[in-house]
């Protein structure tokens, strides 16, 4: 006897390189995992509640894997300055960028930042999210990296979504630290890392040379293993200095960016298991020109998640769904390689075994939509068809 069962239904399992596809399928949910998923008319008989979903496709709940989307304030005058010909590194180098958005996160308390945050949650939630990433990053010190990281939690407690928190301590030089970034990456790895265990799922840097250098990031990524703490890494976004070798040595779960990474890393990152997080919402509002090297990733079968990068300077992108648009459009992925990306190869990116496929056993996790096809969700912009979500069976 099955807790629930949902009919009338077509299935994307995301099972196999062809999404699983599963046509007039049945769900069954015991204990909030899936119990079985297959065609209906081989379901088993017998469940406490029936769902009639009207002829939506069923799909594993969406994964947003990397985004930063507790903040204060916004940078929409830096987007115009863009629009004008400022350079996005420029900006930065000036004292805007990532250090303007941590003066206004310094500056809101958590209740502020929590109600900033939540529209932008539920925008991802109405089109079937069921897990987030966020990482801090805005504080650059541990109280205020902390108090991003509490707020990411808290998010998760106010809303029917699973939260999964990253300490990007490592995202840029605080003003305090100014010209002296070795000593603030070396403050990062003795003194903040080790005490976000527990408030932390995992330890995120930025590898760039507008950011940290792949030693300093080092010394970052084995404070976290030390710690027992997953590492992911921002990697070759704006130079290529060697991040998915670095990402892949330390054994990181995903790759992030990659716009500028060569063969040789792409392979080293296969090799380590490490997930390539494509981030096209970026590329799109930095206007780049080079794109991540899809083809070298299908090469050496190094998986690809996409996700939103949401942050409010070069990725203010708040729906997950236009990222599978851009994904195909702007990146050139395949439709089934971009759904894979925001289920199954995007728990990857997290480290989490138990969601992201359709399968007995797994998280009931599930998205809805009444679409005719799934290659309907990465054709439309702007759309959301999402017309259900699924948490824990519930
Ligand atoms: N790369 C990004 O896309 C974000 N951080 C990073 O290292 C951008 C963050 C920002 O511009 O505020
Ligand atoms: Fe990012």
């Amino acid at each position: 006897m099955f807790d629930a069962v949902w009919l009338n239904c077509h299935a994307a399992t995301m099972a196999d390189a062809a999404l699983g596809v599963v046509e007039d399928a049945a769900v069954a949910v015991t204990g909030g995992r899936i119990a079985w998923v297959g065609p209906r008319a081989a379901l088993p008989a017998g469940a406490t509640r029936t769902h009639d979903c009207a002829g939506a496709w069923l799909l594993p709940g969406l994964i947003d894997c990397h985004t930063h989307l507790v903040f204060g304030g916004d940078r929409a005058a830096e987007f115009e300055q863009r629009l004008g010909g400022a350079g996005y590194a420029e900006i930065a180098r000036a004292g805007g960028g990532i250090l303007s958005t941590v003066r206004a996160t310094r500056a809101a308390d958590e209740a502020e930042l929590r109600q900033a945050a939540l529209p932008r949650l539920d925008g991802l939630l109405a089109e079937g999210v069921t897990t987030i990433e966020i990482k801090s990053g805005y504080g650059l010190d541990l109280e205020n990296e902390f108090k991003q990281l509490r707020v990411a939690r808290a998010l998760g407690e106010a809303r029917r979504v699973t939260v999964r928190t990253t300490l990007l301590a490592a995202h840029a030089t605080p003003d305090e630290y100014a010209g002296r970034r070795a000593e603030y990456a070396r403050h990062v790895a003795r003194d903040i890392v080790p005490q976000a265990v527990g408030l932390a799922d995992a330890v995120d840097a930025f590898a760039d040379a507008i950011a940290f250098t792949n030693e300093e990031t080092g010394w970052v990524f084995d404070a976290a293993r030390a710690a027992g703490l997953p590492v992911k890494l921002h990697a070759d976004q704006l130079t290529d200095q060697g991040g998915p070798a670095l990402a892949a040595a330390h054994g990181a779960m995903s790759g992030d960016h990659l716009e500028r990474a060569n063969e040789a890393g792409i392979a080293a990152m296969a090799a380590a298991g490490t997930v390539a997080v494509l981030l096209p919402g970026a590329a799109l509002t930095l206007r780049e020109t080079a794109h991540p090297d899809v083809d070298a990733m299908r090469r050496h079968g190094t998986r690809m998640a996409l996700s939103t990068d949401m942050n409010p300077g070069s990725s203010p992108a708040r729906s997950l769904l236009l990222m599978l648009n851009l994904g195909c459009s702007l990146f050139r992925l395949t439709v089934p390689e971009a759904l894979l990306g925001v289920t199954r190869h995007a728990a990857a990116a997290l480290g989490l075994a138990d969601r992201g496929v359709l399968a007995p056993g797994m998280r009931a996790d599930l998205a809805l939509f009444a679409i005719n096809r799934p290659a309907d969700l990465c054709y439309w912009m702007g759309a959301n068809p999402c017309v259900g979500r699924v948490v824990a069976g519930a």
